[in-house]
């Protein structure tokens, strides 16, 4: 018996990263019934039954898992927004660092592009997430910068980049391991709007770790949650309201509100407060549809 990690499911087999070689698999019979749900990349025990060919007999507790794309132990997202063209939209990559709190996937964020913008904008940027607790790296995917940094993050893991349509994410993946010849640029977005499934995702091996590219996306809905759970996936705000007075604070008008004083104070960011606000007044909103 071996053990390998899936990288991708196609045709009715799946492809597993074992010893440095991918073996192509089924199903065993009593796995058949939950074959649907196996996932890139789910941990995999399989008998080998050719020279590259095998039956996967066992499927290891999944750590996670996330919908979009369906990957399974995913150990990081890598967020990517780009500094210009597109102009990073801030509501959207604060979305996204809840959705990954609410799945429990670390996030680290990249901002890419940097060649585009002046250094002090690139790291007015980055200090903000930085201040949050965030792991935060520029790029230019272009010029080769920051490349390093962020192929030291993905050796020995699973990482998803995720991110709006355009910012780089191909690019990214391409400079690190220039033989994979993603699609990038209009050719990228073409074939997406072409394509109907977003099924076929594929583990690619890149800095020695394997990485799933996600074609981007400009709105996200975030998952069900109750008001008061908002404020344990804002780092700094979760850290502040344990100094609040009532345990359910939503930090909006209540006394002795630790989140209100830290923003009046300016020791919390003004930006990350407000989209707080509105990924809150969501909340609200879909509670009172639910009545
Ligand atoms: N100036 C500059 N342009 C970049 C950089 N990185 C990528 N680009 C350009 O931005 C465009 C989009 O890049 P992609 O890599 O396709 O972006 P993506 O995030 O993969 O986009 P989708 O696949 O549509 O989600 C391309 O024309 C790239 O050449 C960068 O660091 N600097
Ligand atoms: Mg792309
Ligand atoms: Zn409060």
């Amino acid at each position: 018996m071996k053990e390998g990690i899936i990288v991708k499911g196609y045709g009715g087999f799946f492809f597993v990263l074992s010893e440095g070689r991918i073996w192509r698999c089924r199903g065993s019979g009593r796995l058949r019934y939950e074959e649907q749900r196996l996932l890139a990349g789910d941990r995999v025990q399989f008998e080998p039954s050719g020279a590259e060919e095998g039956v996967i007999k066992k499927v290891l507790p999944r750590r996670n898992m996330l919908v979009r794309p369906p990957v399974a132990n995913v150990d990081q997202a890598i967020i990517v927004f780009s500094l210009a063209q597109p102009e990073p939209d801030l509501i959207l990559l604060d979305r996204l660092l809840v959705l990954c709190g609410y799945e429990g996937v670390e996030a680290v964020i990249c901002f890419n592009k940097i060649d585009l913008v002046s250094p002090e904008t690139a790291s007015e940027f980055a200090g903000l997430y930085q201040k949050v607790g965030y792991p935060t790296i520029l790029t230019s995917a272009t010029r080769g910068e920051g490349i390093e940094n962020l192929k030291g993050l993905l050796k020995d893991k699973i990482s998803v980049f995720a991110g709006p349509s355009g910012v780089g994410k191909s690019s990214l993946l391409n400079s690190l391991e220039p033989g994979l010849s993603l699609k990038t640029g209009e050719v990228s977005r073409k074939l997406r709007r072409g394509r109907h499934t977003t099924r076929h995702v594929e583990l690619l091996s890149v800095g020695g770790g394997l990485v799933a590219d996600t074609p981007g996306f400009s709105n996200l809905e975030l998952p069900p949650m109750k008001t008061t759970e908002l404020g344990l996936y804002f780092p700094e705000i979760r850290e502040l309201a344990t100094g609040c007075r009532f345990p359910d604070c939503l930090h909006l008008r209540e006394p002795d509100c630790m989140v209100k004083k830290a923003l009046a104070d300016g020791s919390l960011i003004a930006s990350r407060y407000q989209n707080y606000l509105r990924l809150l007044s969501e909340i609200m909103q879909k509670e009172r549809n639910y009545k």
